[in-house]
């Protein structure tokens, strides 16, 4: 697709095609690792970046020896691309530059304000010829409207870009049900005969497959977990009642002490969360669903969730 340039324009192009960064081999991750940024590794051109110079003659894809692709940037010329980001949240930003001389390249996330221009949440500089891997951890904020990665050249400098991946943090699950991946309800297990449960299609959220579950008394599905003490979690559950003015809730035990309770009373589902910070130390830790003050229930759950913060 893109015609094999001379070395003309950068003198480095033998170095970089040697080196791993600009190979091909970094890019070789699953797709969906990658989603967050789209064409992070230019082997498309330069779709889904926007330049600030786009009418440059400058030649901005470079093709090394082994035919990788990359960005090539010059004086205060950048390139940017929104990415979809939640708030309140981590993510690592990784890329390889190489080749920057003259003057420092820069990499900045944050907001694109209504001129785009980018408010920076974090930006970096970088120095240095050979090629490097690089990586940005950051926290997002309430507001990520138009979230954008700008990569830049500034000054008199010029730069190679490659591999441009954003990731979120990886959370650790305690439970994870949607039952449409998971057709179990392990760890959970019924408390005694009264509680009967069943995964059944077009019984959880948007028609998917849910959790229904009925008792003819007080009763629940229950298990240990494991939980780390002085640790901030989130439960978040969606739920509805099948029975008029009766509930179901969702419950964290720990040490014998409610951490988390969570009522649904809807014949709607509803979704709700919950944080909580388990103690210094942690002898016992359980989960409940269900209804343990007596009465009888006909409910559906879906989209279980309780994760490290
Ligand atoms: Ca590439
Ligand atoms: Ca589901």
């Amino acid at each position: 697709m893109f015609k094999k340039i001379g070395i003309g324009v950068f003198s480095t192009a033998i170095v970089l095609s040697a080196s791993i960064g600009f190979s091909g081999i970094v890019s070789a991750d699953s797709p969906s690792a990658n989603k967050q940024v789209r064409n992070g590794d230019f082997e498309d051109g330069l779709n889904n970046w926007i330049l600030s110079n786009p009418n440059s003659s400058t030649e901005n894809i470079g093709t090394s020896e082994t035919g990788n692709h990359y960005l090539k940037l010059i004086h205060a010329d950048t390139a940017y691309q929104l990415v979809t980001v939640k708030p309140n949240t981590e993510y690592t930003l990784t890329f390889d530059i190489a080749g920057s001389i003259g003057s420092p390249s820069e990499v900045t996330v944050g907001n694109l304000n209504a001129t785009q221009e980018i408010v920076p949440l974090t930006k970096k500089q970088y120095t240095g010829f050979k090629p490097e891997h690089h990586e940005i951890k950051f926290k997002t904020e309430e507001d990520v409207s138009n979230f954008a990665v700008k990569l830049a050249s500034t000054a008199n400098g010029r730069v190679k870009f490659d591999n441009v991946q954003l990731k979120e943090k990886e959370k650790s699950y305690i439970l994870n049900m949607d039952f449409d991946h998971n057709s179990s309800i392990e760890p959970l297990k019924p408390w005694d005969g009264n509680m009967k449960y069943n995964i059944e299609e077009h019984a959880g959220v948007n028609n998917s497959k849910g959790l229904h579950l009925n008792s003819l008394g007080a009763s629940a599905l229950f298990g240990s977990i494991t939980l780390k003490p002085n640790t901030t979690y989130i439960l978040s559950a969606s739920g509805k009642v099948a029975t008029p003015s009766r509930y179901v809730g969702a419950l964290v035990l720990v040490n014998g002490r409610t951490l988390a309770d969570m009522v649904f009373t809807s014949s709607q589902y509803e979704q709700k969360s919950f944080e909580f910070t388990t103690p210094n130390s942690i002898n016992s830790s359980e989960f409940y669903i269900g209804e343990l003050s007596g009465f009888n229930f006909d409910a559906y759950l879906d989209d279980i969730v309780l994760v490290e913060k």
